[in-house]
């Protein structure tokens, strides 16, 4: 029987994060075995439901009305065209649905509209998923009714290193959404990006929140920045690979029981620092030729590498 521990300390998982890589690995896939199959791989596809001209200031992001990215935004998307999307992911083998949406919090009069694409979504035999921004208890329960098994809402970082990304919302209003979404009996996905110039800390500070979670959020997006022309952090010094495995390796030891995704910023790593990632305890990815408005791999170079690697997708479905 794992320990599932929720009292972690900032000493302890730097601790385990400067690890001799082969010995950080050996721990993680030791954590990973014990609890998965260590050759399968949930996958998520992930479909932008509105798009640009947010109302946060995210330094990140290419949807923030705040920046000049060239994006354009746009309304809610119809029913229809999300089914058929949808339909695309799960005949190309996604178990989950991820709707996104740029908003700064779910509006009331835009409820019925997102629980309908949950309740289409589900009925094509989907796990769903969705982002919204911050989220009232009775809008969680109203997601919850519809069906809604996941909700995502990133804490992004630690909490000193949060401010200087983010301005118009605190740390404490990400931890009062998942608050909601816990509360309302959803599956907890919240994860956050590294590679935005923060410190090794910040990166050990923002798995030290997501594993002092009790419970454990069931699902861990890390990202990598993808950086965006127009953002403030548009061009930041990439992170290595290395440090992402790193960051995975640690998440897996943390969270032994969480799907560890290997998020964002997929397309700019190799074949083989994916591998590494793998082996470091991710279990689940974004699957489609795009995140919400970046790329990512497609469909052919991820399953062509699947197969290289004797991966194979999780079955899964609701
Ligand atoms: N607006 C909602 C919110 O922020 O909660 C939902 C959509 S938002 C785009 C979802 C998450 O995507 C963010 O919290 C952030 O962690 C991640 N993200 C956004 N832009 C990114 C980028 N350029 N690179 C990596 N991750 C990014
Ligand atoms: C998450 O942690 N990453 C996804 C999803 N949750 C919503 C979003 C990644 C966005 C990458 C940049 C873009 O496509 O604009
Ligand atoms: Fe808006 Fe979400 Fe982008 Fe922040 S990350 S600007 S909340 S869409």
């Amino acid at each position: 029987m794992t320990e599932l521990r929720h009292d972690w300390t900032r000493r302890e998982i730097l601790d385990v994060f400067g690890l001799p890589f082969a010995d950080l690995i050996f721990q993680a896939q030791a954590v990973h075995r014990r609890h998965w199959d260590p050759n399968s791989v949930q996958l998520s596809t992930l479909l932008s439901i509105k798009t640009g001209g947010c109302a946060e200031d995210c330094k990140y992001c290419a949807q923030s009305a705040a920046y000049e990215t060239g994006l354009q935004a746009s309304r809610l998307m119809d029913g229809v065209d999300v089914r058929r999307a949808a339909r695309k992911a799960r005949d190309s083998g996604a178990s989950r649905f991820c709707m996104g949406a740029a908003w700064r919090e779910l509006k009331d009069r835009d409820l019925d509209a997102v629980t309908g694409l949950v309740r289409d979504v589900k009925a094509l035999g989907l796990e769903t998923c969705m982002t919204l921004g911050m989220l009232t208890d009775a809008q969680a329960r109203a997601l919850k009714v519809a069906g809604l098994d996941y909700y995502n809402h990133n804490i992004d970082t630690s909490p000193e290193f949060y401010g200087q990304v983010i301005t118009t919302r605190t740390y404490a209003d990400r931890l009062k959404t998942l608050d909601a979404v816990r509360a309302a009996g959803m599956k907890v996905c919240a994860g956050g990006i590294i590679g935005m110039g923060e410190s090794r800390d910040d990166r050990a500070g923002m798995l030290e929140t997501l594993a002092n979670l009790e419970p454990h959020p069931e699902s861990v997006p890390i990202n990598m920045l993808v950086p965006i022309p127009g953002t403030p952090l548009g061009s930041v010094e990439p992170l290595e690979p290395l440090e992402l495995a790193r960051t995975i390796a640690v998440a897996r030891v943390l969270m032994p029981l969480s799907y560890v995704r290997l998020s964002a910023g997929r397309k700019s790593l190799s074949d083989e620092a994916q591998a590494l990632c793998y082996l470091a305890g991710a279990n689940s990815i974004f699957y489609g030729d795009m995140l919400l408005t970046a790329d990512n791999p497609d469909v052919a170079a991820d399953r062509a590498l699947f197969d290289r690697l004797g991966l194979k997708a999780a079955a899964g479905g609701a």
